[in-house]
């Protein structure tokens, strides 16, 4: 049963991995087995990442990169296959939320939400389909949301991106599922990282956030996920154990989709 979520051998490319969400699937991938390949924006990041990693005792190949960037992604993947592999499993971790009324917003922010949590999986993507094309193998894996399937007063940007990230994983599982290839998603719940920070501030007087609170009264679980809640889903997905499950999204929420909320 274990060799069936060994990912011994494979090459695994997590964007924006050098904390948070990215950081903890790409330590649970090296777990399993997988070579592990990352990006961020600036050296900085990626320098911390790198340490991180080391300290963790992972082996990791770390990379400057806008995911945004088409000629910086595609020079990305052909660096990585010159000096790593091919890659077989792509992690498409890197976002950005903007909380702003949405009558408020400028459409150039409204833009540049779509751009890093939507454009950026599609540049991603297309740049590794060619080489799992060829080896008839491959996984990718979108981090979609809760806000691809609900709304919100502020992240008018971000829902409409991961409900649209929802679809192109879809789409990619439809149209490259012949070639062996698997698309799903991965909808965290409510996770404590940098993210998210802002939302779990303690108040001036030392009492909750009540965003915070809110939360914790609607996960069914009673509590914030951590980055590690994502290590077993992430690993199922990149593994063979889910090479008949496509264009699926696997929440993982503590239970909040499932919930109509506490009783008053
Ligand atoms: P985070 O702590 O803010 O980390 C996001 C990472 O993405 C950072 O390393 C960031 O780099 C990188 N990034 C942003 N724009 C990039 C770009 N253009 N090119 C390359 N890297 C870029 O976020 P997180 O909470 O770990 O979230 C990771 C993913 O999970 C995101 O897609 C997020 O939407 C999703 N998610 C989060 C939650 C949650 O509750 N935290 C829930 C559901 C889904 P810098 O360090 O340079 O900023
Ligand atoms: C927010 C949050 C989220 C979460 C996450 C939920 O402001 O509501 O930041 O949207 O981070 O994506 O799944």
């Amino acid at each position: 049963m274990q060799n069936q979520f060994s990912l011994n051998g494979k090459i695994a490319l997590v964007t924006g991995a050098s904390y948070g969400i990215g950081f903890a699937i790409a330590s649970a991938l090296s777990d399993a087995g997988a070579t592990i390949v990352f990006n961020d924006l600036k050296q900085e990041f990626v320098d911390k990442g790198l340490a991180a990693y080391k300290e963790a005792g992972i082996k990791a190949r770390g990379y400057v990169c806008d995911v945004t960037n088409e000629d910086q992604v595609n020079a990305l993947i052909a660096q990585i296959e010159k000096e790593v592999g091919v890659i077989d499993i792509l992690v498409n971790n890197a976002g950005i939320i903007k909380r702003v009324p949405m009558h408020e917003m400028p459409a150039a922010e409204f833009r540049q939400v779509i751009d890093v949590d939507l454009n950026a999986p599609f540049i991603v993507s297309k740049a590794v389909l060619p080489g799992m094309m060829k080896k008839r193998a491959g996984k990718i894996i979108n981090i979609c949301s809760m806000m691809s399937e609900l709304g919100r007063e502020t992240v008018s940007a971000y829902a409409a991106a991961k409900g649209g990230l929802k679809m192109l994983t879809r789409n990619i599982a439809s149209e490259y599922g012949e070639y062996n290839i698997q698309c799903n998603g991965i909808g965290p719940g409510y996770i404590a990282t940098p993210q998210t920070a802002p939302l779990r501030e303690p108040q001036a007087d030392g009492s909750r956030h009540p965003f915070d609170s809110f939360i914790i009264a609607k996960t069914p679980a009673a509590r914030w996920g951590n980055p590690e809640d994502l290590a077993g889903p992430a690993v199922f997905l990149a593994s063979n154990a889910s090479d008949f499950v496509n264009g699926h999204v696997l929440y993982v929420d503590g239970g909040i989709l499932a919930y109509i909320g506490k009783q008053p």
